[in-house]
């Protein structure tokens, strides 16, 4: 099969044209500055109101922030990049039997992001993963490196973990009971998405990833500590995320900003790509159940502003969110509001 990847071992000295944005859509990276008050929050501390009183402020200015002393064993953390270091290190001939371009895929190794639907490409390769129910995936998970399959499910069953006690402490800034989200969200699914950014001999013309929110509740990324990549729109600027050794940076997704009632933000961000070096990033997604009823929560309509988004399901929201190009203009949530 043609390698269709970026990372398949041929080196470019330019861009080809497909991945080049036009002029009024590049990053300027000369004009984003480092984000001076990530908000970082110690999940060890006994404190819980304190905590939960963090992450309200942070979901409500930011989207986003970042927590440590999260619970996720670092040798795990750790072993989880180095696979995927691995994989993405195999002969291309390897990685193009996981190649599709197909989203609705459980297990595949794609480029860009909807190759078929964009009209600019991408300077990222991504394997993307199904997670829960761990015993349905993992079988069809790619066996090469052989560590993989053990490492990634060790990986995702404490993510998921975190990312229950992160969704408990969100029901309860919002003054809802802490299990709201959790109850509201269903059995929820877990997706992965190992992110591969190339070296690209001219960055200020393409993306890793344009300005997007993500579609999910919940988004637990693991950021290469080395390589930074990663920007948030803050205040209507990008900001540059520096990665922080043993943290993890937490986003909100659409559906807790509907459940929300628009209290929360699903936080705008864009992966920017180097010249010099490779860049990891491992999104774990949190997702409710094909068929939860997604709503804005009743105590959080009766201010007087009533329910800004209508009610959903789960799997009419994805289909909308994949049928589109990633768009940095519009939110999918933009579709779903009450007139
Ligand atoms: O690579 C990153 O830092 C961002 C990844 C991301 O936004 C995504 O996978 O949706």
């Amino acid at each position: 099969m043609q390698a269709k990847v970026l990372s398949s071992g041929i080196h470019h000295s330019s861009i080809p044209q497909s991945y080049i944005r036009p002029e009024s859509e590049r990053p300027r990276l000369s004009q984003v500055s480092a984000c001076d008050d990530v908000p970082i929050i110690d999940l060890s501390s006994p404190d819980r109101p304190l905590i939960v009183q963090k992450v309200g402020q942070a979901c409500k200015s930011y989207g986003f922030f970042q927590v440590i002393n999260h619970g996720v064993n670092l040798e795990a953390v750790k072993k989880m990049s180095e696979v995927a270091y691995e994989f993405f290190g195999l002969s291309v001939e390897e990685k193009m039997k996981l190649y599709s371009e197909d989203p609705s895929k459980t297990v595949r190794l794609s480029t860009s992001f909807n190759i078929n639907k964009e009209k600019v490409h991408n300077w990222r390769d991504y394997l993307r993963l199904h997670c829960y129910p761990l015993d349905t995936y993992v079988p069809q998970w790619p066996s090469n490196p052989p560590s993989f399959k053990d490492t990634v499910s060790n990986y995702c069953v404490e993510v998921r973990e975190l990312g229950f006690r992160i969704q408990e402490f969100i029901s309860e800034s919002l003054g809802l009971h802490k299990d709201y989200i959790k109850n509201v969200l269903g059995d929820q699914g877990q997706h992965m998405a190992v992110n591969y950014y190339p070296p690209c001999p001219e960055p200020e013309l393409t993306f890793g990833l344009p300005g997007h929110t993500d579609p999910n509740a919940l988004t637990i990324l693991l950021q290469d500590v080395n390589v930074s990549g990663l920007q948030v729109l803050k205040q209507g600027n990008w900001v540059a995320i520096k990665p922080q050794p043993d943290a993890f940076v937490i986003n909100i997704g659409d559906q807790i900003q509907a459940l929300s009632n628009g209290i929360y933000m699903s936080v705008w961000h864009r992966a920017v790509v180097n010249s010099e070096k490779p860049r990891l990033s491992v999104a774990s997604f949190l997702c409710p159940q094909d068929e939860a009823l997604i709503s804005p929560a009743k105590p959080l309509t009766e201010d007087g502003r009533g329910a800004i988004y209508r009610g959903f399901t789960y799997t009419e929201y994805y289909k909308k969110f994949w049928s589109r190009d990633l768009q940095k203009d519009m939110s999918c949530l933009e579709l779903f509001k009450n007139e």
